[in-house]
């Protein structure tokens, strides 16, 4: 709602703050104080482009004979606001981490020494699986 307001605010030919605006048409404008809402200020996750050195949380993704792959631990509990890493160690098959919930950002399909990290910003329980090898499952809870 608000990108739209901040959309058709900018098609009209003004910018959105400190423009008086032409009488006698629809403008939309910023109050003094109010925050205008960014569009990624409801994201749950939000991916790392450089994964951290020394994770506090992460998911080591094993070769395992039984699902192909393994996520380990393949459930964890973080507080909002925690940056999980996967590391990619498998030497024989590649893996994804392809949440359940569509509007994530899933990761790419990778091999041995990939790292792949994202931080959670909505408490909430985030399921997850490799496309490839669907046996492989995990799950991130966040808590406030
Ligand atoms: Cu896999």
């Amino acid at each position: 709602m608000v990108v739209g307001l901040v959309l058709g605010s900018l098609l009209a030919g003004c910018s959105f703050f400190g423009d008086a605006g032409t009488p006698g048409t629809a403008h939309i404008q910023a109050q003094p104080g109010n925050q205008v809402t960014q569009p990624d200020a409801n994201l749950k996750i939000k991916a790392i482009p450089v994964p951290p050195k020394n994770p506090e949380y992460r998911v080591i993704i094993y070769h395992n004979v039984n699902t192909v792959g393994s996520f380990v631990p393949d459930q964890m509990t973080v507080p909002v606001g925690a940056v999980v890493e996967w590391i990619w160690t498998d030497q024989y098959d590649q893996h994804n981490v392809w949440w359940i919930d569509q509007e994530l950002i899933n990761s790419p399909t990778k091999g041995a020494g990939y790292r792949w990290a994202v931080q959670f910003l909505t408490p909430g329980t985030y399921d997850y699986y490799c496309t490839l090898h669907p046996g492989m499952q995990g799950t991130v809870i966040v808590k406030g």
